[in-house]
């Protein structure tokens, strides 16, 4: 199937396959247990991947979150940890490479993404507020609303539907937007939450068009702009192959230029950074910068570290450098759409176009016959699961949680399920086995009836939630 499959891609593209700018040094094995394991395991874990023991996975496609393979650079850079608990040297070498490659004044480390929302939220969202951005991000959303304020979607439509190609499906609609400030009053809105690539719309980017229209926008209101740059590199290389003028302009480049008409940024570093743990808050302003110095030591840690260790810190400053390089972005995505164009090939309905870190499959057309209430995208991880051992993440009503104001279910228009690529830890024969899996499950698609959910945390329930197979 490989060697077909290439072909075709190479004649299509008229050039000859391309290979990851890398080799590998160091494995670690992974099995598959079998289906009456593989039952067992999925009984346990209540039909929820977040729920399932690693080391009954065979290929994790969980998330790309953390689960990068760091450099032999990296590695090194581990040795050089400089653990003083104030004013460590990793700490100055992590703030140089924020600055230098993403441009902001100001950096503040955090032990995660979910840190930086925390400290940005508290800061600047008062009760009342209305936050404007484009699609909600589960964490985002919830430390939003835990300050008091409501996320309101102002992304395109075309974002809301998987078989739309808009090439720049993240764009903010800047006449939703304009109409929301009319609404509300620009001093209700604290700042726009801008994610560059936007993950539940499927990974899609914005334009450097948007978001420099954007800008004047809201420098006519006079509203700040904060980014989500947990993708943003990824988000660049989309810029350098689809916009006009870009093509001969270097990713990092691209990125900086990005984020300059932007006021600061957060960052899950566990994603394009290539580091295991780590993030950021990033930003001009003395006032935002002076409240989240103060708040950091509250949840963090100090502002020198953050929560990250000085290693950890010195591993990210390197992942920042390495994950900017166009070889290294260009064979990264190129792995994703291998993925997607042997799916496409096959008929299997994915989010289009194919977006920066996953594959999301479109489980409201492949179960068409399960009610969004039997939540079809959990039961398709499940089923992946079940069938060759792959784990995968719901994206659909089950993530998508509840209305604060009203407890009912949030339905969202797309219910997938995101088959995330690591970066640097799969190989292309790996792709292959995940694509003959999902077409395995595709074709038995009409024998599956769907889940109930038998437990609900309170928040994020994707996480901990529990489910039984509907008989
Ligand atoms: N994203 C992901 O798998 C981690 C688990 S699901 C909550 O996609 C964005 C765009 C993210 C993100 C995490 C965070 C939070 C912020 N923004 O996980 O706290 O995709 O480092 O970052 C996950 P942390």
């Amino acid at each position: 199937m490989t060697s077909t499959v290439h072909r075709t891609m190479g004649q299509q593209s008229g050039r000859r396959s391309w290979a990851e700018p890398w080799k590998i040094k160091m494995v670690e094995p992974i099995k598959m247990i079998d289906r009456a394991g593989r039952e067992a395991a999925m009984r346990e874990a209540g039909y929820n991947t977040f729920l399932l023991r690693s080391e009954d996975v065979y290929i994790d496609l969980l998330t790309d979150s953390g689960t990068s393979a760091m450099s032999d650079r990296q590695w090194a850079g581990l040795m050089l940890g400089d653990e003083a608990y104030a004013g460590s040297r990793n700490f100055y070498r992590l703030e140089a490479a924020v600055q230098q490659y993403y441009g902001y004044k100001y950096v503040v480390p955090t032990h995660q993404g979910r840190g930086a929302e925390h400290l940005i939220s508290q800061a600047l969202i008062k009760a009342g507020d209305t936050v404007p951005g484009n699609m909600y991000f589960t964490t985002t959303r919830l430390h939003q609303e835990l300050a008091g304020g409501t996320f309101v979607d102002v992304i395109i439509d075309e974002a809301h539907d998987p078989h739309n190609e808009h090439p720049f499906k993240g764009n903010i609609d800047l006449d939703k937007l304009e109409a929301l400030i009319k609404q509300v009053g620009a001093d209700r809105i604290p700042y726009i939450s801008l994610a560059g690539t936007v993950n539940m719309a499927g990974g899609q980017p914005v334009s450097m068009a948007n978001v420099k229209a954007l800008r004047e926008l809201c420098d006519r209101f006079g509203i700040r702009i904060y980014l989500d740059a947990t993708r943003m590199v990824e988000n660049a290389f989309f810029i350098q192959e689809r916009e006009v003028g870009y093509a001969d302009k270097p990713v990092a480049a691209i990125l900086k230029e990005f984020c300059s008409y932007t006021d600061g940024a957060w960052m899950s570093a566990k994603k394009d950074s290539l580091v295991n743990i780590g993030g950021w808050l990033a930003m001009n302003h003395d006032d935002l910068f002076e409240k989240a110095r103060n708040l950091v030591v509250i949840y963090e840690g100090l502002h020198t570290y953050g929560g990250m260790a000085g290693r950890d810190m010195e591993a990210l400053a390197i992942g920042i450098e390495e994950s900017v390089q166009d070889d290294y972005i260009r064979a990264r995505i190129g792995q994703v759409r291998y993925l997607g164009e042997l799916l496409t090939d096959w008929g299997i309905p994915i989010v289009q176009p194919v977006g920066g870190h996953a594959i999301f499959l479109d489980a409201k057309e492949i179960y068409a016959h399960i009610s969004q209430d039997r939540f079809p995208a959990q039961t398709l991880a499940a089923q992946l699961y079940l069938d060759s051992g792959i784990r995968a993440m719901e994206r659909g009503v089950v993530s998508a949680g509840r209305d604060p104001k009203t407890g009912e279910h949030r339905y969202p228009k797309l219910e997938l399920v995101r088959l995330t690529i690591p970066r640097r830890v799969y190989t292309q024969a790996h792709m292959d086995v995940v694509a003959e899996a999902v077409k395995a499950v595709y074709d038995e698609r009409q024998r599956v009836k769907g889940l109930d959910m038998v437990y609900e945390p309170a928040y994020l329930r994707f996480f901990q939630a529990r489910f039984e197979p509907i008989s």
